[in-house]
């Protein structure tokens, strides 16, 4: 047997590590540098303003990673296999299977750490090493992909056999030179499931995602009031979410993910949405520490509460909507209190309303109480 190479026996580490994917890029312009300054170009992006901030470094990786000689990019599988995105018995809510349990980011930067150990190790001598995962200016599936860890999805995500799409992405980029993989064919053939499933049409077309009206950013990064003509079509989605990929026939029979964080914490996996109404700043905080959902802030993820209890058309989630609006001290959640009540109707709902507007004095919030009052 010949004696492996030092790429072949890096790429060993990654798998001991307990990463299930990885594959080696060059430090190249993107692919799709044009399909990207095209995204921008139309503002897809919305309020993430630091992907337009940041593009140049995204599309010319040589800026700042001048010094980097190749990127070994690894892919964790986050499937536990639990069911997604389906409806439960009683007032239930959504949370996409990616913030089930602890913070990605947190895992994979550790994992990454001690895999650029191991590269010093093999190479036998301290490597430059900088390791991103999501939060860095760079592309990550546009990286995986030239690594041949996986091949686009025309939903916009990264798929790979065996997997599906439920694996992050991230890199370690080396002043290393090492054997750069092959990118994989294309395997979405004719199939458009993905893109006729989406609830909210955020897709432009195939591979092109308008993120404006992803249900994911509207839970997490939108920081702000969510768009009206959108918060019936999220259904019971308090934080991301995956229908796009739950639909797609790779995602069935997948393997489940080796690594335990990623299991659901108690509770989180289809949570009773009239409690959440409850947590304060400091509950919200105590609860999802480590957790992605952290992201959203306590004013965004009630907010998207709201719509979800909304959305429910239950008249049980009233009570709890009319003492939101009531005394909620944040006015972004008293807003969508306003409109779930709305959304529910009723007498009840209508009472709480009325007395609202008596006596709210925060503008946004009366613009919503009007809104539903004048219906
Ligand atoms: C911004 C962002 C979002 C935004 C925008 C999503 C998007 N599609 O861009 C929002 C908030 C909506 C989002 C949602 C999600 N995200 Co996100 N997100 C990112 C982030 C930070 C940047 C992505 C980016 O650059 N977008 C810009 C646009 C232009 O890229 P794009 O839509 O992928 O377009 C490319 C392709 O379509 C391709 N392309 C264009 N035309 C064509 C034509 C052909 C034929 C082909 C083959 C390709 C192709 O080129 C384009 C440019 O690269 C990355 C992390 C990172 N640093 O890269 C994570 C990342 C992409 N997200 C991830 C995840 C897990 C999600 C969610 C699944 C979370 C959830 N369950 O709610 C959803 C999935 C929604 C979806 N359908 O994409 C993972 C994806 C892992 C994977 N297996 O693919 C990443 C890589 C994070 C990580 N490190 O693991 N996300
Ligand atoms: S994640 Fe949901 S809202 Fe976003 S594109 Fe996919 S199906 Fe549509
Ligand atoms: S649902 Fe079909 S088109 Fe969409 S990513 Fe999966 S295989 Fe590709």
């Amino acid at each position: 047997m010949p004696t492996p190479t030092l790429t072949e026996r890096i790429k060993a580490r990654a798998l001991t590590i307990g990463f299930d994917l990885v594959g080696v890029s060059p430090v190249e312009a993107p692919t799709h540098s044009q399909a990207f300054a095209d995204w921008i170009q139309q503002g897809y992006q919305g309020e993430m303003a630091y992907l337009a901030r940041t593009a140049d470094q995204r599309l010319r990786p040589g800026l700042h990673l001048g010094w980097a000689r190749s990127a070994v990019a690894v892919g964790l599988n986050y499937n536990t296999l639990h069911t997604r995105s389906g409806a439960e018995e009683g007032i239930r809510g959504w949370i996409s299977g990616y913030a089930w349990g602890d913070d990605y980011h947190d895992v994979m930067r550790g994992m990454l750490d001690r895999l650029g150990t191991a590269v010093n190790e093999e190479a036998g001598r301290e490597v430059q090493a900088r390791a991103f995962v999501d939060a860095g200016p760079v592309t990550d599936r546009e990286i995986a992909a030239r690594a041949g860890i996986g091949w686009y999805g025309k939903n916009t995500n990264l798929l790979a056999f065996g997997m599906g799409s439920y694996f992050f992405l991230g890199e370690l980029f080396l002043g290393l030179p090492l054997d750069g993989d092959r990118p994989l064919p294309n395997n979405c053939g004719q199939c458009r499931l993905c893109l006729d499933a989406c609830p909210t049409n955020a897709f432009v077309g195939p591979y092109v995602l308008d993120a404006r009206r992803c249900i994911s950013y509207l839970t997490i990064e939108q920081k702000g009031i969510i768009p009206r003509d959108l918060r019936s079509s999220m259904g019971a989605h308090i934080l991301g979410c995956d229908i796009c990929q739950d639909v797609c026939p790779y995602n069935t029979k997948c393997r489940p993910t080796k690594e335990s964080a990623f299991q659901p914490r108690p509770g989180l996996h289809a949570p009773e949405l009239i409690p959440l109404l409850d947590l304060t700043e400091g509950q919200f905080k105590a609860k999802f520490r480590g957790s992605p959902i952290l992201r959203a802030k306590r004013r965004g993820f009630l907010r998207n509460v709201c719509v979800a209890l909304g959305n429910s058309r239950r008249p049980e989630a009233v009570p709890a909507l009319a003492r939101t609006l009531r005394e909620d001290p944040d006015a972004l959640v008293r807003a969508h209190a306003a409109w779930a009540l709305g959304r529910i109707g009723g007498d009840g709902a209508a009472a709480a309303l009325r007395e609202a507007h008596a006596r709210e004095a925060d503008a946004t919030v009366q613009a919503e109480i009007l809104v539903v009052l004048r219906a």
